[in-house]
């Protein structure tokens, strides 16, 4: 209990619960070749701002990559093995993704990690992600790992119910959350990126989070 949120360095961890950790700079050695994968996932699969079942438009632009990819229209969430916007199927794993999604997992409790999807989100400055839970996939324990790369931000990570108190965890380039069993159904959402630019990615935040959706 007293490790929990205690401030770690760069190959430190922070603990958000029972099953979710923070690994702070996991990706770092890796960001140059993850953000080349992006790219090449974006040149096939162009990120789009998706429309909510509520007809809301979403102020993060997605794609993915892998067998299946998240989408969301008026009609509702699903996992698709089409891109909706060519028809065509999501891009493969770009060279590096798996590796990084299971060493991660690895490292965090989690051997044996087979992620069938991965996520790309793409925040401008001012972009936010509203507290949600992820229950589109069909295991809910399975863990997803998420990797953050360019512009920092704050995540607010939250308890089983929306009006749970949230604490804020501040996230940077490099940095891996790996969260699963008991943790996995936890409300997270993502604070207005602040306004900036990064050396590698621009002015943007992306975030990769690979799924274990089937
Ligand atoms: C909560 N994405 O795609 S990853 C999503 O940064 C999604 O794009 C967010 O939620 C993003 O469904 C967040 C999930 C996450 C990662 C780390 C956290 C939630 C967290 C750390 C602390 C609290
Ligand atoms: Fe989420």
């Amino acid at each position: 209990m007293s490790d929990l949120f205690a401030p770690a360095g760069p190959g430190g961890r922070t603990l958000l619960g029972r099953q979710a950790q923070v690994l702070l700079g996991f990706a770092l050695p890796r960001a140059d070749c993850l953000l080349a994968g992006i790219a090449q996932v974006i040149a096939r699969a162009p990120l789009r701002q998706l429309t909510t079942p509520g007809g809301h438009v979403m102020q993060v632009a997605m794609t993915n990559c892998g067998l299946l990819g998240w989408t969301s229209d008026r009609r509702g969430y699903r996992y698709a093995d089409r891109d909706p916007g060519s028809g065509r199927p999501w891009p493969a794993f770009p060279e590096g993704f798996l590796t990084l999604a299971t060493d991660a997992a690895a490292e965090a409790g989690f051997p044996g990690y087979r992620p069938d999807a991965c996520l790309i989100n793409r925040y401008a400055p001012g972009t936010r992600l509203s507290l949600h839970v992820d229950r589109d996939e069909d295991d809910p324990v399975a863990p997803i790992v998420s990797v953050s790369l360019g512009l920092p931000a704050t995540f607010l990570w939250g308890g089983l119910a929306r009006s749970d108190r949230t604490v804020r965890v501040p996230l940077a380039h490099g940095d891996v959350v790996v969260w699963g069993g008991a943790d996995r159904m936890r409300f997270h959402g993502v604070l207005p990126v602040p306004p900036g630019t990064h050396p590698q990615a621009g002015a943007f935040r992306y975030n990769l989070t690979f799924r274990k959706v089937r």
